[in-house]
C-alpha cells in the first residue's frame, strides 16, 4: 500500500461524480421513488455474500438494488453481478487494498468518502446492511452506514456476522463493534459463523458450502424484509 496522503479535492469530486453516475445508470431511473430496498454488502465478506446472493436469484425479488462497498479494489472488481460497486480509500491510497483489520484506517477511508456515501444511499428508504465484523472495512462500514441511514430517517436492518471464535482477535474486535452497532438505532439481526461449527451436518461440508448455508439464511431474511 502506498503512503497515505491528505485526500485531494479533485479525488473527492471524482468519487462524488462516480456515485452520481452509478445512480443515473441501470434500473435506478425506472424505479425511483418506489420503495426500493438497497441491499448493501460491506467489506470483503459483505461483498462476496452479495455476489452469491445474485447467483441465488436475489434480482428475482422486486425493487431490490445491490451495492457493494469496499476499500479493496481487487476484491471489489470480482463482484461482477452486483448492481453498484463503490470503492472507498482512493482519496488516501492510489490502489487501496483493504484496511488490513485496522478499524482506524477504515474509519479514515469512510470519512474521506462520507459525502459520496450519503449521496449513494439517498434514494433508498430501506437499507439492508450485510457484512462480517472483525475485519477493518466491514466492521466500520456496518456501524457508519447504520448511523448514516438512521440519521436520514431510513429503515435500517443490519445483518452483522460474527467471525469464528477460532479467530480470537477478530472475535474480540467484533464484540466491541457489535456494541457500537447496537447503539446506532438500526434493527439488528445478528448471525454467527460459529453456528456453522455447531451443526453436525454443516461441519461435514467444505468452508464454501458452509458459508452457503449462511447465505441462504440471509436470502430468506431479505425476502422477509421485501414482503
Ligand atoms: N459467513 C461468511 N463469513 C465470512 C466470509 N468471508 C469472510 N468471512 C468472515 O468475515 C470476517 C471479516 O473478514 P472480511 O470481511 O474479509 O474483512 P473486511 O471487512 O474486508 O476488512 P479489511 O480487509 O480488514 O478491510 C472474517 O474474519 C471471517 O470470519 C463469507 O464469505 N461468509
Ligand atoms: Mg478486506
Amino acid at each position: 500500500m502506498e503512503k497515505a496522503t491528505e485526500p485531494g479535492k479533485n479525488e473527492k469530486e471524482a468519487l462524488l461524480r462516480e456515485v452520481q453516475r452509478l445512480l443515473d445508470s441501470g434500473i435506478y431511473g425506472a424505479v425511483t421513488r418506489t420503495k426500493t430496498i438497497a441491499v448493501v454488502g460491506n467489506g470483503g465478506a459483505g461483498g462476496n455474500i452479495l455476489q452469491r446472493l445474485h447467483r441465488m436469484g436475489i434480482k428475482s425479488m422486486k425493487n431490490i438494488e445491490t451495492i457493494a462497498i469496499n476499500s479493496d479494489e481487487r476484491v471489489l472488481d470480482l463482484l461482477k453481478d452486483v448492481d453498484k460497486r463503490v470503492l472507498i480509500g482512493k482519496n488516501l491510497y492510489e490502489h487501496p487494498e483493504g484496511a488490513h483489520g485496522r478499524t482506524d484506517l477504515a474509519r479514515k477511508m469512510i470519512d474521506a468518502a462520507r459525502e459520496s456515501l450519503e449521496v449513494l444511499i439517498n434514494p433508498y428508504p430501506v437499507l439492508v446492511l450485510i457484512g462480517a465484523l472483525g475485519g477493518g472495512t466491514g466492521s466500520e462500514l456496518m456501524v457508519e452506514m447504520s448511523k448514516m441511514g438512521v440519521e436520514k430517517g431510513k429503515l435500517v436492518i443490519a445483518l452483522p456476522i460474527m467471525p469464528f471464535s477460532a479467530e480470537t482477535g477478530r472475535r474480540a474486535l467484533a464484540k466491541r463493534v457489535m456494541k457500537r452497532l447496537e447503539s446506532s438505532g438500526a434493527i439488528i439481526a445478528p448471525l454467527d459463523n460459529d453456528m456453522l461449527m455447531k451443526d453436525e451436518r454443516i461441519r461435514k461440508l467444505s468452508m464454501a458450502e458452509a458459508f452457503e448455508t449462511l447465505d441462504r439464511i440471509i436470502f430468506r431474511k431479505i425476502r422477509e424484509v421485501q414482503d
